[in-house]
C-alpha cells in the first residue's frame, strides 16, 4: 500500500467557518502528495453524522484524524470517543463571519481560542486526543505525517528534508538581517 492512492488520513472541522484555518493541514499532504478526505462534521449540529464518520472513518482505513473545532470544541474528543484511530485536536480561534455584525467582537470568540484549547487537551482520563497549538493546523498536518511515517519509511526521508529546509531558511532570513541591518530589515519584512 501506499500513502498517495487512497486517503489515509480524515480531516474534519466543526464548521465552514473553520476552513481557512485548517488547510494548513491540507497544504501540507498537498505538498508532499499524501491522499486526505476532508469534511465538515459537527459535534453539536449533526451528531448523528459524527457517530457514522468514526464509522466511516474505520472502514476507509484511515490511519489518523485531525479534528478541528472551536468554542465549546466537542468534535475531536467525540470523534476519539467513537474511534480507536488517534485523534490530533486543532483549537480554533473562532471568526464567524456569518454573523451579522461586522465587528471583531461579534465575529471572534468570547476566550480568544483558549476554550477550544482546554476543551481539546482536558479529556477525561482513558479517552485521550493530543492537541496543537490554538490555530496550528500545518502542526496537526506535520505530526500525522510523523504517524505515517512509522508505516511508510519513505515519508521519513521527506520529513528530514523538510526539516533541512527550515533550517536553510532561516540561516537565509538571518543572513540577509546581518546585511540589512535591524531597522531595514523589519521595515522591508513586515510593510
Ligand atoms: C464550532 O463553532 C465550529 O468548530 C466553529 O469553530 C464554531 C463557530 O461555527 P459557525 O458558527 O461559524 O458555524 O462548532
Amino acid at each position: 500500500m501506499t500513502y498517495s492512492k487512497k486517503p489515509l488520513v480524515g480531516i474534519i472541522m466543526g464548521s465552514s467557518s473553520d476552513s481557512r484555518i485548517m488547510k494548513g493541514a491540507a497544504e501540507i499532504f498537498d505538498e508532499f502528495k499524501i491522499k486526505h478526505e476532508d469534511q465538515i462534521i459537527s459535534a453539536h449540529r449533526t451528531p448523528s453524522r459524527l457517530a457514522e464518520y468514526a464509522q466511516h472513518a474505520e472502514k476507509m482505513g484511515f490511519k489518523v484524524i485531525i479534528a478541528g473545532a472551536g468554542g465549546a470544541a466537542h468534535l475531536p474528543g467525540m470523534i476519539a470517543s467513537h474511534t480507536i484511530i488517534p485523534v490530533i485536536g486543532v483549537p480554533i480561534l473562532v471568526y464567524n463571519d456569518k454573523h451579522p455584525k461586522k465587528t471583531d467582537a461579534a465575529k471572534f470568540s468570547a476566550f480568544g481560542g483558549l476554550d477550544s484549547l482546554l476543551s481539546i487537551t482536558e479529556m477525561p482520563s482513558g479517552s485521550p486526543v493530543v492537541s496543537v497549538g490554538v490555530n496550528k493546523a500545518g502542526n496537526a498536518g506535520i505530526y500525522a505525517m510523523k504517524i505515517l511515517a512509522n508505516e511508510f519509511p519513505e515519508l521519513k526521508n521527506k520529513l528530514k528534508q523538510h526539516k533541512s529546509d527550515q533550517h536553510k531558511s532561516v540561516l537565509k532570513e538571518s543572513e540577509q538581517l546581518k546585511k540589512q541591518g535591524l531597522s531595514k530589515f523589519t521595515k522591508t519584512k513586515f510593510k
